[in-house]
Formats: C-alpha cells, sequence, structure tokens
C-alpha cells in the first residue's frame, strides 16, 4: 500500500489525499511535526517537505504537482482528456497551488491592515476562477475532476474561516462560493483532512491573528 506522509494542516498534503481518494487508492497516512521533524523523514524527503508519497516500490516522491501526476499516470485518471485539455487543467490547478501559502500567510495575519493586504492578492485568484466558472457544480461539470481537487485546499480553509470567524474570503464571488458549497456537499473536504483539522487549523491560525480577533468578537456578540 502507499503510504502518505504529511502534516495535518498542510494544503499540499489536502490536494494530494483529494487525488488518493477520488481514485479510491488505498493509503496509509503518518503526519509528523515539522517543528520537529523526524530523522528519519529527513533522511528519505530530498526537500524536507510534506507531502511525500511512498510507492509500493518503496520509491519516495516529493513535491505535490509530481506526486499528482504520477497518481494519474498509474492509477486509472478520473477522465480521460486530450493533451491539451489536459494543459490547461493542469494550469487551472496551478492558478490554486501557487495561492497555498499567499493564503496561510492572509490567514495567519497579525493586525487588519496585513491581512487585508494580504487578501487583495488572494482574491486576484477567486477573481480569476469566478471569470470561467459556469453553471455547473464542479469546475468542469457535474463532477469532480483534478482542478477541483487542486481548489479543494484554498475552498475548504475558507470555509472553516467563515464558520469560526464569519469572514467569507469569498465575499463577491457568487460562483466561488456556489462551488465551495457543492465541494463540501460532496464530502470531500471531510475525508481529505484529519479528524481533528478544525482544532488544529484553528490552533495556528485562528489564535493571536487578526482573524481571531473576529472570532472572539463573534463569540462575545
Ligand atoms: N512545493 C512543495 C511545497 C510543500 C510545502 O510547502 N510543504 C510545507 C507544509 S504545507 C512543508 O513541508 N514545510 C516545511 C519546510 O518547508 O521545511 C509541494 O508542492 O509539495
Amino acid at each position: 500500500m502507499v503510504k502518505l506522509i504529511s502534516f495535518k494542516n498542510c494544503p499540499f498534503v489536502q490536494r494530494v489525499m483529494g487525488a488518493l481518494v477520488m481514485k479510491n487508492v488505498p493509503f496509509e497516512i503518518e503526519y509528523i511535526e515539522l517543528n520537529n521533524k523526524p530523522q528519519w523523514f529527513l533522511d528519505i524527503s530530498p526537500n524536507g517537505q510534506v507531502p511525500v508519497l511512498v510507492t509500493e516500490n518503496d520509491t519516495v516522491l516529493f513535491e505535490s504537482d509530481a506526486i499528482v501526476e504520477y497518481l494519474d499516470d498509474k492509477y486509472a485518471p478520473i477522465e480521460e482528456v486530450s493533451a491539451e485539455q489536459k494543459a490547461l487543467d493542469r494550469a487551472w490547478s496551478y492558478q490554486a497551488s501557487k495561492h497555498y501559502m499567499p493564503q496561510c500567510g492572509t490567514m495567519a495575519s497579525k493586525d487588519k491592515e496585513t491581512f487585508e493586504t494580504r487578501l487583495t492578492n488572494l482574491a486576484k485568484a477567486f477573481a480569476k476562477a469566478e471569470g470561467k466558472l459556469g453553471d455547473t457544480p464542479f469546475f468542469k461539470g457535474d463532477y469532480v475532476s483534478n482542478v477541483d481537487i487542486a481548489w479543494l485546499p484554498l475552498l475548504h480553509r475558507a470555509s472553516v474561516i467563515k464558520n469560526h470567524s464569519g469572514y467569507d474570503m469569498l465575499d463577491g464571488f457568487p460562483k466561488v462560493q456556489k462551488w465551495q458549497a457543492a465541494l463540501i456537499e460532496s464530502g470531500l473536504t471531510a475525508k481529505t483532512v484529519p479528524a481533528d483539522f478544525v482544532e488544529k487549523f484553528s490552533g495556528f491560525y485562528l489564535t493571536n491573528t487578526y482573524l481571531a480577533s473576529l472570532k472572539d468578537n463573534k463569540e462575545v456578540a
């Protein structure tokens, strides 16, 4: 069985889990702490980052883009697409994954001004998606594709923030909001994070941050 080395709050890991779940690939998962990386992990991981996927041949794969492409090559892809469509799907997936860290930085902002400056940058990604989305529940139709899986971490995190602080990062993007709701409704959000995700996530992004102050006000009100 393949094994995924993970960190509970990592969006790159969530994307890889999304691909594994959608393809019904059985996998083991081992969580590590990034502020105290175990020596065995440092020994096998070329870049010291998660996700790492150990294949059934014990090959250690790293970099989430490469892992997702490997999963498509090794296991049946979710859909057969032309070379052009594959390139477009990768490009739209990249529009999400390049914003994973900017979203983390936005959520970790300590004050309103920093938060709003960072959100302005992040919102450009949501604006691009808003302009591209049609009337179907998911990015390309009635089914979850690789593009949806790439956007899952951004949209899932935005929903947790909204539920707990009242702040909607997707305000002004109604099609993206509907897409987010469809992904949550599909059950994929819950299947691609650990059971204690909200607790771990809140401990980091909703504690001593600007968003935490909104959460506290919400609880008092
Ligand atoms: N380009 C990498 C980025 C992965 C990444 O940034 N992982 C973070 C956790 S979300 C990490 O392992 N950070 C620890 C470190 O950089 O030392 C990928 O796509 O897999």
